[in-house]
């Protein structure tokens, strides 16, 4: 088809060579890297993390590390979560957002030490916006970019097989939670936490020197539970109700509207970025809210470049911002982000490239 033309502003992988010695045969831009999207088979890939276990590289969710006697801080200006109780060894899912209230990204919060934080990102640049608010607000914090590299481990197998790797504790892990480790001399934070709701784990790397030794690491330790290489998996994502920033998000999304309404706290303080808009958002009520979409017919589809719009008796109410082939539910399936009036149960259409295709609104997650 075509190829990728090499580029520093596409920053490598430290897995790259082993992804691509592994038949890697797709990839996806995401903070200025490539993310491998396939290995040529889509379904065997889905199966294996619904029953098995997979490795992905995930080197592409970034670190926007915040360091110094004011990171804390700096943090808590960031996200509209009430980080008051967050502990050492602690990560939280937060939603980033702008003055509007409008989320600019939904990373996962890591607390290192009491003047570390790592901000696990989605695919928008936060270096630049922490940055800036920590000279406006004239904070003692260095923002950077430390050399880490998570590596996704998932599936119903993924906790024997990490397990195998670190020892039995990795099991007793709550959610979000890590620790740091090394495993033969190779710096690594042991998360309890990956996109998808098959279970698993993430494996920091800290040391992107080490990345292939790593990635074979994992790949020989997974050998007894037949592991084999995958991706955060686009139909597992859907069926499961996990956001996609940037794809199921618009200039206009604020928490509520996505169900993120649960990760923000009005009481927070007023320095708060955002938080001022979120408790006028809040009290007026939202006007969108995310809601599962189910299509007719029984050809597989996953393509969206765009958003397509949501009717109802000839008037739009809203839009279907991806779509999946579930293998599990055998129907095209995606997400409606459409006005407060729809509801489950509802029958509306959805027009795509000129095509209106039956459709019904449903509770998320599908599965
Ligand atoms: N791992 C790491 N960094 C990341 C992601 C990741 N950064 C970007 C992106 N993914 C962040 N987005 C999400 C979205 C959803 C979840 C995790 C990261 C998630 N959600 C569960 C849910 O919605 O059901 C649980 C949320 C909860 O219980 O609080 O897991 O994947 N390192």
């Amino acid at each position: 088809m075509f190829s990728i033309f090499p580029s520093a502003r596409l920053r490598p992988s430290p897995f790259f060579d082993a992804t691509v010695a592994d038949g890697v045969t797709s990839f996806t831009t995401y903070n200025r890297m490539l993310m491998p999207t396939g290995y040529g088979q889509p379904e065997e890939e889905y199966w294996r993390i619904i029953n098995g276990v997979s490795m992905w590289d995930v080197s592409v969710e970034r670190q926007v590390q915040l360091q110094g006697p004011d990171a804390g801080k700096l943090a808590q200006i960031l996200c509209p979560r009430d980080l008051t109780k967050c502990v050492v060894g602690q990560g939280k899912y937060v939603a980033v957002c702008n003055h509007a209230g409008t989320v600019i990204n939904d990373p996962i919060l890591l607390k290192l030490d009491e003047q570390r934080y790592w901000l696990s990102i989605a695919d928008s640049n936060i270096w630049f916006w922490a940055g800036a608010l920590a000279a406006e607000r004239g904070l003692d914090v260095v923002v950077s970019e430390p050399d880490v590299s998570p590596l996704a481990v998932q599936g119903p197998k993924a906790e024997d097989v990490v397990a195998s790797m670190f020892g039995d504790w990795v099991r007793d892990l709550k959610y979000f939670w890590f620790r740091e480790t090394e495993i033969d001399g190779i710096p690594v934070a042991v998360a309890k936490s990956g996109w998808s709701k098959q279970g698993g784990f993430e494996l920091y790397l800290m040391d992107g020197s080490k990345g292939i030794r790593f990635w074979n690491l994992v790949k020989e330790a997974g050998k007894p539970w037949d592991i084999g290489p995958g991706n955060p998996n686009h139909c597992e994502r859907v069926e499961s109700g996990l956001l996609s920033f940037g794809g199921d998000t618009d200039d206009h999304t604020n928490p509520y509207e996505i169900r993120m309404g649960k990760y923000v706290d009005l009481d927070v303080p007023d320095d708060v970025v955002g938080i001022k808009a979120l408790r006028k958002i809040k009290a007026e009520g939202p006007k969108r809210h995310q809601l599962g979409i189910m299509l007719e017919g029984d050809e597989p589809d996953q393509v969206a470049f765009n958003w397509f719009d949501v009717n109802s008796r000839g008037t739009k109410i809203g839009d279907m911002t991806n779509i999946a082939w579930s293998y599990r539910l055998k129907r095209n399936i995606g997400f409606a982000l459409a006005s407060v009036d729809a509801k489950p149960g509802d029958d509306v259409s959805v027009m795509k490239n000129g095509v209106e295709i039956a459709a019904r609104l449903c509770d998320l997650p599908f599965i």
